[in-house]
Order: structure tokens, then sequence, then C-alpha cells
């Protein structure tokens, strides 16, 4: 049955991006290496997709990219400051011009009564500061963090009320290697990533009362990749199995976001498994200092996850999804004596593998809230696909206004259960970059022409969903036909 309770009065509707993934520039107007600018070169020459150098082009097509925000009704947009535009090296000297382009883009975005929700940190560390000390390997990266933090926070904090801090921590701790320019001495160390893990808590904390200190009526947040883990059938283990998933995926970071404490059940884990990490006098107190200025909590939101007991002596591994585009190809993620990953057969997948599952939406904000009770907002939920450029220069991509219309009424059910969702911003404005499939995944509502192989001059196109999505806005989430 369909329900009716309106979105409320207010609620921000739009999507978002991230730098790497669509400025383009990356060496201009002063701009250094990112450590997502080396690791996409890197891809390209071993796959051929493109890398992001030019990107969707954002950095010359802002005006435009706005324009069409502006023109699907969009009342906010989420995206990134790429720290390699502002601060160069890291540290220090900033870059008028980059400093600049951000300017000019929130100028933009207000210009057109668009709100801007601005993330720190989505990926791309400055490769200034992988060389002077491997980036999240060293402690120094606190320190860092903050120094950068409260300069772009000082810089626009007239402008910019919503501040995330860090984008998809648990995505970055699971695929430490793919997401950070390490070494292969850290790739190998298993501990590595709960370190760095605390070194990112350390840092979130540190933004976060920087928010509260500097930007009049600021909100802070940071976004977390969000899939609820399922129990492949009703025996204890593998409830049991689905339990330790969501505290070790999930509830981790949660917990230390919003409580300030880790996870009992976790710390436990990684103490049995040799994988705890140094937290020295004062640590604890900063993350909890840090909760206490955390304001609402973003949600990634793309698919959910089924589990088992794992097999006895299972070796530890990564969830890989194909890369193909072709379904099936799915490596599962195993944790020793912990969960081991499964395919769940109610439930239909992108041709990338990924689980289709909206109620699963639902049924994370209802889970967050009973838990934590604070405000929630999606950063990020989509459908990625092979869109086609008709000769017309339509774009038509059914699957993907299928996919949204779903999400979105899981959405409403959840308000009705007393969710307070404040924001939509599905994953992505226009084209981009994917961080697993080049360009030729695609994820927007505006078609950006070109290919993995060929710049083009990446003109704009509007896909049908584009003129979906505009009707769904202009009547706050009522009408999703
Ligand atoms: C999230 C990231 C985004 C985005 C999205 C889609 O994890 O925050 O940066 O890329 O996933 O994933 P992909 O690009 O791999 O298809």
């Amino acid at each position: 049955m369909e329900i009716v309770t309106a979105f409320p009065k207010g609620f921000l509707w739009g999507a978002a991006t991230s730098a790497y993934q669509c400025e383009g520039a990356a060496a201009e107007d002063g701009k250094k290496d990112n450590q997502q600018d080396v690791i996409n070169r890197e891809i390209h020459d071993e796959y051929g997709y493109a890398d992001a150098s030019v990107a969707s082009d954002h950095y010359h097509h802002y005006k435009e990219d706005v324009a069409l925000m502006a023109e699907m009704g969009f009342t906010s947009y989420r995206f990134s400051i790429n720290w390699a535009r502002v601060l160069p090296d890291g540290t220090g000297a900033p870059n008028p011009l980059g400093v600049q382009f951000y300017h000019n883009l929130i100028d933009e975005l207000r210009a057109h009564n668009i709100e801007p929700v601005v993330t720190m940190w989505h990926y791309d560390l400055p490769m200034a500061l992988v060389e002077r000390y491997g980036g999240w390997a060293s402690r120094q990266i606190v320190d860092d963090f903050e120094y950068y933090a409260r300069f772009i926070l000082n810089e626009y904090k007239d402008k910019v009320k919503y501040w995330l801090t860090i984008n998809e921590q648990s995505i970055v701790v699971n695929y430490i290697d793919r997401k950070n320019k390490i070494s292969p001495e850290e790739k190998f160390n298993p501990r590595f990533r709960y370190q760095a893990n605390h070194y990112m808590n350390l840092a979130h904390a540190k933004a976060a009362i920087a928010v509260h200190e500097i930007v009049p009526g600021g909100q802070c947040g940071a976004a977390l990749d969000m899939a609820p883990y399922y129990p492949h059938s009703c025996r204890p283990e593998d409830v049991m199995a689905a339990k330790n998933a969501n505290a070790f995926k999930n509830q981790f970071y949660m917990d230390a976001y919003i409580k300030g404490i880790y996870t009992d059940s976790v710390m436990a884990y990684l103490k049995r498994q040799g994988l705890d990490f140094e937290i020295l006098p004062g640590d604890m107190e900063l993350i909890k200092k840090g909760s206490q200025c955390f304001d609402f909590l973003g949600i990634n939101y793309y698919q959910s996850q089924c589990v088992k007991a794992p097999t006895p002596g299972a070796a530890r591994r990564s969830k890989q999804n194909n890369k193909i585009g072709k379904g099936g190809h799915v490596t599962y993620e195993v944790q020793p004596d912990l969960f081991e990953g499964c395919k769940n057969e109610n439930i239909g997948e992108t041709d990338f593998s990924m689980p289709i599952d909206p109620l699963g939406l639902q049924y994370v904000l209802e889970d967050i809230h009973d838990r934590y009770h604070i405000p929630l907002m999606i950063c990020e939920n989509g459908f990625g696909a092979y869109d086609v450029l008709e000769k017309d220069g339509s774009i038509h991509d059914p699957y993907r206004i299928a996919y949204l219309r779903e999400h979105i009424k899981a959405m409403k059910a959840a308000i009705a259960n007393g969710v307070q969702l404040i924001a939509y911003n599905p994953w992505s404005a226009f084209d981009l970059l994917s961080t697993s499939n080049g360009i030729a995944k695609r994820y927007g509502f505006v078609y950006v022409d070109r290919t993995d192989d060929e710049v083009r001059e990446c003109k704009r196109y509007r896909k049908d969903s584009f003129y979906w999505y505009k009707n769904v806005i202009a009547t706050n989430g009522k009408n999703l036909e």
C-alpha cells in the first residue's frame, strides 16, 4: 500500500558529487596532485578507465551544471572540496585560484537558492602529505586535517551551514589500499587499517569541534556507507553472523561519531584477532567531545547485504563487485569467526552486482533513528548503468527512475514512522567517474558526453530521469510517476 505522508516543509532535494570524480582541471590554476589523481592514473593504465585529469570537466562547466540543478528545482547540492586545490601542499600556503573556485561555486548555488552541503574529505588526500608521512599512516594527519578543516571553515563560514567531515569512513577502512596510496608493507599489515580508522576518528572529532566553533549555526555530520546485513537463514548461527556484521561494518563507525565510544564487541574481536590499535591518553576524551558536536548523520545507501556463519578456516577478504557490468561475478567478504557474505536470493541486482533493496533503506533509517535519535540526511543513493545517448540527444533511463522511485517511497514510509530525514542527495547530479568502473558506468540525471577513451567536449544532455526528478521535487515528493 502506498504511504501518502508528505515530506516535511523545507525538506532538501538535490544530488551529490565528489571533487576528484567530477572536477577535472587536475593540474590547473595551482592545484597539485592528490592521491586519487595518482590512483586513477594507475587504474587508467591497468583497466583503460578514464582518469581524473578531466573527469566531467565540472571545473569549467560549473555554471552550466548549477543552472541544470536549478532547472530540476534543487534546494541542496552535496559536493566536496578538493584539499589539494585549496592547499596544494596539504598545509601552509593556500592557492588563491583554488580557494576562489569554491567561492564561485557556492555563490552560484546560493544565487539559485541551493543549499551547499560540503564534504571536507572524499578520498582525495594531497599527495604532499602522502609523500611526507604516508597520509593516514601517521598521527600527524590528525593535526593537518584540523588545519585544513579550520582553513576552509574560516573561508566559507558565512556561506555554508552543512559540513560533512569524512566520506564513507568504513569503506576507506575496508578498501584501505584502493582508497589510499599506501606502501606494500601497509597493504599487507592487517592492523594498519584500524590504526588509520582511529586517526580518522580523531581528525573527524577535531573538525566537528571546529565547525561548532567557527560556523555560525553550523551543522556537522559525516557520510557513512550504510548497508543493513541480513541473516541468510533463521539458523541462530546465521542470525549471530548478521548481528556481528552490523556491529563490525556499521555500528562501530556510528558509535564513534554519535556516542564517542568504540563498540565493545568489535573491540573484543579486534583484540582476539591481533588487530587492536594504539589509543593514547586523551584520545577517547577528544572523540567524546567530537560526538557532542555531531548534529546529523549522512547516509549513503545503495544496497543491503546478506551474511551467514563463516566457513571455518576461511581467510579474511573484502567484497569485490564485478567490473564488467555483467551480474554474477562477485567475491563475497569474509571476516574469520565473525561472518561471511553470500547472495540474497530474494532480491534482484544491478548489472554491477549491487543488490536492489528499497525496503533496506527504510530498515536502515528506522533502525538508526530508534538507536540514536539524530537527524538523518541521504548523501548518496543511485543506480549505476551503461546509459545510451540516442541520436536525438535523449537518454532513456527507466531503470534509474524505477530505482529512485522505490527508494523515495521507502523514505516516505520511514518519515511516517518518525524518522527525522532532512535531505535527499542521490548520486549523482551529473555523470562522473565511478570509483570502480570509469566513466562508462553512469549515475547522473545529466549525461556528460565523453567516454573512457575520448574526452570530447563533455557536452551535457538531460536524461529522462532529469524530467522525472524535476516533477518529484516540484511536488515535494508527492508525485513519483
Ligand atoms: C560511494 C562513493 C562515491 C561513488 C559511489 C558509487 O561509495 O562515496 O564516491 O563513487 O559509491 O560507487 P562506484 O562509483 O564505484 O560505482
